[in-house]
C-alpha cells in the first residue's frame, strides 16, 4: 500500500495528533495497530521504531520517526504540495509564532491538562482504578492559569499563532477532546474566546474523522 505507515492506536492522544495532520493534508497512509495490553510497544520490533517503547511511530521507506510533534511537522512538510499550510514556513514571523504556541502546548498546556484526563478518564475507564482527586485539583489550578493566558491571546487573534489555523491549534486537540468528556469540561465555560476557538477547530472535517476513533465516540 502506498503512503506512510503510522504505528499506534486511534484512541491514543499522540497518535491522534499525527492522524489529524495526515487527514488535514489528505495523505494516503496505513495505520498499523499496536497491541498495548500485550506489551507489543515494548517488544523489539516496536523498540526499533521508538526506542522509548511508546506510540506513535512513523515509517516512510527507510525513514523511521517517533515523537508525535516531530512526526506531525514531517507529515506537513512532506505533503506541503497539498495546499494545506499549517507550518507557515514561507513566512519567518508566522512560522516562529507557530513554534511559540506549539511549545506552549507541549510545555504549558499538556502538563496541566494531561493529569486531569489521565486521572478522571483513563484510570477509571481503562484500569478500573480510582481517580486521585488531589492530582486533579492541583492540575485544574494549573490549567486555569494557562487558560487565562490563552483567553488573552485568543481575544486578540482568531487562532493561537495568528489569524490562521496552524499545527499549534491542531496539537491541542487530542487532550482537549478527552477533557470534554470528563466532569471537568465546564472549566472552559469561564474562557469565552477559548471556547469559541475550540468550537471552531472541532468543526473541521479532519477533527470529526479522527475524533470518531477516540474514546467516548
Ligand atoms: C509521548 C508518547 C506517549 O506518551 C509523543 O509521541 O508525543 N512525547 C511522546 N505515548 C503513550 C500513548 S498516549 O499517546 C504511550 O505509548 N504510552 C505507553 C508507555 O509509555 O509505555
Amino acid at each position: 500500500m502506498a503512503g506512510v505507515k503510522i504505528y499506534g492506536k486511534p484512541i491514543s492522544t499522540c497518535t491522534a495528533r499525527v492522524l489529524l495532520c495526515l487527514e488535514e493534508v489528505g495523505a494516503e497512509y496505513q495505520l498499523v495497530s499496536i497491541n498495548m495490553p500485550s506489551g507489543e510497544h515494548k517488544g523489539p520490533a516496536h523498540l526499533a521504531r521508538n526506542p522509548f517503547g511508546q506510540i506513535p511511530a512513523l515509517e516512510d521507506g527507510d525513514l523511521v520517526l517517533f515523537e508525535s510533534r516531530a512526526i506531525s511537522k514531517y507529515v506537513l512538510r512532506k505533503y506541503k504540495e497539498s495546499g494545506t499550510d499549517l507550518l507557515k514556513e514561507g513566512n519567518l514571523a508566522e512560522s516562529a509564532m507557530v513554534e511559540v504556541w506549539l511549545e506552549a502546548e507541549s510545555q504549558q498546556y499538556n502538563p496541566a491538562i494531561s493529569p486531569i484526563v489521565w486521572q478522571s478518564l483513563i484510570v477509571p475507564k481503562m484500569y478500573g482504578g480510582t481517580p486521585d482527586q488531589a492530582i486533579i485539583d492541583s492540575s485544574l489550578e494549573k490549567l486555569k492559569k494557562v487558560l487565562e493566558v490563552y483567553e488573552a491571546r485568543l481575544s486578540k487573534s482568531k487562532y493561537l499563532a495568528g489569524n490562521f489555523f496552524s499545527l499549534a491549534d491542531l496539537s491541542h486537540f487530542p487532550f482537549t477532546r478527552y477533557l470534554m468528556i470528563t466532569p471537568y469540561a465546564s472549566v472552559f465555560e469561564s474562557y469565552p474566546h477559548v471556547k469559541a476557538w475550540w468550537e471552531d477547530i472541532t468543526s473541521r472535517p479532519a477533527f470529526k474523522k479522527v475524533s470518531a476513533g477516540m474514546l467516548g465516540s
